[in-house]
């Protein structure tokens, strides 16, 4: 279900609820568990503490390990984790291309080497939804084939005109197994996948042609990478007005904060994104003011927490210069607070979203904030 509440220009404030959890406010930001923990040391527990509402697994690496039927025995990968939110599991229609060795990929599907062990494997939008089905999640995402760019209109037409077919499969294989008896969640919903590379054209008579397969969301792939930030924002301005109004919208794999803020102005309501967890175990922190890398020399004494305007569980307690000790004595400590900062920032980035977009001044919020979050203090 899903209901727009509020709009102004092209972003809207919305209410989405699936089987699991309360009602999820959206824009909302999904934290990144990709294998049922968040890398950082991070449980399911702590993402309740820091505000996150929904997660976001993978197909591909809950597949490999420990493998999508232990999950199912073990009675979902909501018990398995012991998160009682919504989960959208992506489809391995982007990690079996950014993450598996030499891929063939056929009208079936693709068949690849494991990253853990080399092992051939072959996924097609069949596999693909089995494996969701048994690991339970919320919200399933379509089999795709997420093209990097640059590429040519002579790949990315095929291949877009493909992942449509695949969709039409990912469909009729997800309705047959929500109606088996003894499906791990038979409300598990399905979202779509545009592609079409960095090609107005394409993106737009894709996102028509998946319009019509009713599907309960619509996600915006193959953007952020490699193509510049501005053809990235060009593309959704240019799929936007043919994205169904009344089902939420999803900005797959983006991004920085400022992008997020473009997304939401752009009419996007879910982002995802492994920036948050991954700066922070390189040490680089979000702040309101801007990023900050806490191993600088000029944090040794510094007494204030990471940011005098968070109330993460970081914040609360530590100080910069003892965050900055951690790091560089390599306490996985240190790692695990930089983490559950950089989260909370997000979760609280989509908060104020929300809050802006409530009291009708997501512009000036926009204006305020979008390239100031982009700078380096
Ligand atoms: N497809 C899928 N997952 C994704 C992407 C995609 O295109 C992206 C691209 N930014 C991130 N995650 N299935
Ligand atoms: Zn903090």
């Amino acid at each position: 279900m899903f209901k727009v509440i509020k709009t102004e220009g092209c972003a809207r404030r919305g209410e989405f609820s699936c089987a699991h959890g309360g009602v999820v406010q959206t824009p909302v930001f999904m934290n990144v568990g990709t294998q049922g923990a968040i890398k950082g040391a991070v449980s399911a527990h702590d993402l309740k503490e820091i505000g996150c509402q929904i997660e976001l697994s993978n197909t591909y690496h809950l597949h490999l390990r420990p493998g999508d039927d232990v999950v199912r025995q073990m009675g979902g990968l909501h018990k398995f984790m012991d998160w009682d939110g919504p989960i959208l599991t992506d489809s391995g229609g982007f990690q079996v291309f950014s993450l598996a060795g030499l891929r063939k990929i056929t009208e079936e599907g693709v068949t690849f080497a494991s990253h853990i062990d080399g092992r051939r494997i072959f996924m097609g939008p069949e596999e693909s939804m089995r494996i969701q089905s048994n690991l339970g999640s919320d919200i399933a995402m379509a089999f795709d084939e997420c093209v990097e760019n640059p590429a040519t209109y002579e790949y990315v037409k095929p291949s877009c005109e493909r992942t449509l077919r695949w969709l039409e499969r990912c469909k009729a294989e997800h309705d047959r197994l929500n109606a088996l008896p003894g499906t791990v969640n038979p409300h598990q919903m399905l979202f779509g996948i545009n592609q079409g590379g960095t090609y107005a054209d394409l993106r737009i008579w894709h996102m028509k042609e998946i319009a019509k397969l009713g599907c309960d969301g619509y996600a915006v792939g193959g953007l952020a990478v490699g193509e510049p930030t501005q053809t990235m924002y060009d593309m959704i301005d240019a799929v936007e007005p043919f994205m169904p109004a009344d089902k939420p919208r999803y900005l797959m794999g983006v991004g920085t904060p400022s992008n997020i803020i473009e997304g939401v102005a752009r009419g996007v309501d879910f982002f995802d994104c492994v920036m948050p967890a991954r700066n922070a175990r390189h040490a680089k922190l979000f702040t309101w003011e801007g990023a900050l890398n806490i191993k600088n020399e000029k944090y040794k004494l510094d007494e204030r927490p990471i940011d005098p305007n968070c109330q993460c569980p970081a914040c609360r307690s530590f100080s910069r210069s003892y965050i900055r000790h951690l790091f560089a004595a390599g306490e996985m400590l240190g790692m695990r607070l930089a983490v559950l900062h950089n989260l909370w920032f997000y979760n609280e980035l989509a908060a104020r979203i929300r809050a802006a977009l409530d009291e009708g001044c997501f512009s000036a919020f926009r204006e305020a904030y979008s390239r100031k979050l982009e700078t380096r203090i």
